[in-house]
């Protein structure tokens, strides 16, 4: 068996995607090993075999696979015999709601206060196209963007009271054990952290002490990728 996982790759090998924290979690919960490469989000030549633009991309014995929900379908299906992302059919239908809401509820409400400080931790190359990319789509400088984050980062915070909700009764998402939904909510508080130290989370939110729970999960996994609030204080 021989996984390659193709995903994004900032400064000093920060790995700072999203959607391929999804699917290192997702390799990690079905106890499978990835040898990773990391890709600059400007060099597309890099990724052109996957005949798309995008990471995460999944090479597996061949074949390849791009598309994190796509990646997480392949694995539930072709590892079968391994713990299971979605818990049955059931779970799988949710979770395509969890990974639609994350990417057009969440995503949107939050990228735009942090990308400005994306630009900090890539090159020159990425990080003009991050920014034309980002401008074209939102209309608006990403200074400015990020302009009123201390207040606007309330409605995103708001978006997420169902959670807390969920959260009050079950310590994951998923339920008494995490899981893909998980991993999916998950990724987006991940890429906050190593990409910005603007605080996204009150302390005191009960998100927060589920963050702490992912953060712990397959040894430390995700915690072992250091987060910009330590990077900045030098730790
Ligand atoms: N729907 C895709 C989204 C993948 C995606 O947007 N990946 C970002 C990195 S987190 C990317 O490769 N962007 C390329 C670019 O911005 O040019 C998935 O779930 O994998």
């Amino acid at each position: 068996m021989a996984l390659i996982l193709y995903e994004l790759g900032g400064l000093s090998g920060r790995r700072y995607s999203q959607f391929s924290w999804r699917t290192r979690l997702a390799l990690a919960h079905k106890g499978l090993d990835a040898e990773t490469r990391a890709v600059a989000v400007s060099d597309k030549p890099a990724i052109a075999f996957s005949g798309q633009d995008k990471v995460p991309i999944l090479v597996d014995d061949g074949e390849t696979i791009a598309d994190s929900w796509a990646i997480a379908e392949y694995l539930e299906r072709r590892y079968g015999d391994r713990p299971s992302l979605f818990g049955g059919p059931v779970g799988h239908g949710l979770c395509r709601f969890v990974n639609s809401f994350v990417d057009r509820v969440l995503i949107p409400k939050l990228v735009p206060l942090l990308m400005i400080d994306v630009i900090g931790i890539v090159d020159g190359d990425d990080g003009r196209h991050l920014r034309t990319q980002m401008e074209r789509v939102f209309g608006r400088s990403l200074e400015d963007l990020a302009g009123q984050r201390e207040t606007d980062i309330q409605g995103f915070r708001k978006l997420l009271d169902p959670v807390r909700a969920s959260l009050r009764t079950q310590p994951f998402l998923s339920g008494a054990q995490p899981a893909y939904a998980d991993h999916i909510l998950f990724s987006l508080f991940q890429w906050a952290r190593i990409v910005s130290a603007f605080p996204v989370l009150e302390p005191s939110d009960r998100l927060a002490g589920w963050r702490e729970a992912m953060l712990d999960l397959h040894g430390g996994l995700a915690r072992s990728e250091a987060p910009r609030a330590d990077r900045e204080a030098g730790v």
